[in-house]
């Protein structure tokens, strides 16, 4: 029986994820992983990403639409890291061979302005710290088999992250309703699915507003430059070899990313 810790969670996630094989969850040999000692596990996994000499470029939330939640069975949302490992250029095509399970999900994608630490941000004084919105995607690919996880086995593999891609059309927030923003999702160019911001949170300036307030809870905070993944607003949908999924979003334009 293996004696499992924070730091064995996290070499074993950091290892699924570069030898490309998925795994059952954690929780299923370690019952004790509750949700704060899966965040540490999470961090961990930062440092050895740091190490690797990635750097961080903000923090994802996942987990904020009923969607989401309601696939995942999961039904509170939850934060991780994005590094700079995790940036899709534009046009740049996924190998899919080089993930497990990669599916694509539409997401609304804050560029922070200002420094934003809670405790006690609302979603009014976290929109005052967004510079630019944009439309953008995510490519998810957990490291458990088949996407079975529980909430502290998907917080200690940082949320299944694994790529993201940010649309060229930055807009202050100020002039845009992000509750009734709205987003297609399509797939070889058929409509699969579509949402608005309202999906998210009710508004995607409150997931903001949480994240700040749970990074708090571990004496952390978003910092200004930082991307904001504002969590899928529907259900992600399977990047296949030879295929393509694009998100479109009033006002943002829209992102095509392909399978190859
Ligand atoms: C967990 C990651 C969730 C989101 O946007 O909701 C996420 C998963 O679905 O595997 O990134
Ligand atoms: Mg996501």
């Amino acid at each position: 029986m293996t004696d499992w810790t924070i730091e064995r969670t996290a070499e074993v996630l950091l290892q699924a994820e570069r030898t490309r094989a998925d795994r059952g969850p954690i929780t299923d040999e370690w019952p004790g992983l509750d949700l704060a000692t899966a965040y540490r596990a999470q961090d961990v996994l930062l440092e050895r990403r740091k190490a690797a000499g990635e750097t961080v470029v903000g923090v994802k939330l996942g987990l904020t639409s009923r969607a989401k939640q309601l696939r995942m069975g999961i039904d509170a949302p939850l934060t991780a890291w994005l590094t700079d490992a995790m940036v899709l250029p534009a046009g740049t095509p996924v190998q899919v061979d080089e993930l497990i399970h990669p599916r694509v999900e539409p997401e609304i994608v804050f560029v922070l302005k200002d420094r934003l630490a809670g405790p006690g941000v609302t979603a009014a004084s976290a929109m005052a710290a967004v510079g630019a919105v944009h439309g953008g995607f995510e490519v998810i690919d957990s490291r458990y088999r088949d996407f079975r996880f529980t909430l502290p086995d998907v917080v200690a593999d940082n949320a299944s992250s694994a790529l993201f891609g940010i649309g060229p059309v930055g807009l202050a927030p100020g002039g845009l309703d992000l509750s009734l923003l709205g987003c297609v999702l399509e797939v070889d160019g058929q409509v699969v699915d579509t949402a608005t911001g309202a999906a998210v949170q009710g508004h995607p300036g409150q997931a903001l507003a949480l994240a700040a307030n749970s990074l708090a809870e571990r004496g952390l905070a978003l910092e200004a430059g930082w991307i904001v993944l504002t969590g899928g607003m529907t259900d992600a949908v399977p990047l296949r070899r030879g295929s393509s999924v694009t998100v479109r979003f009033a006002g943002l334009g829209g992102l095509t990313v392909a399978g190859v």
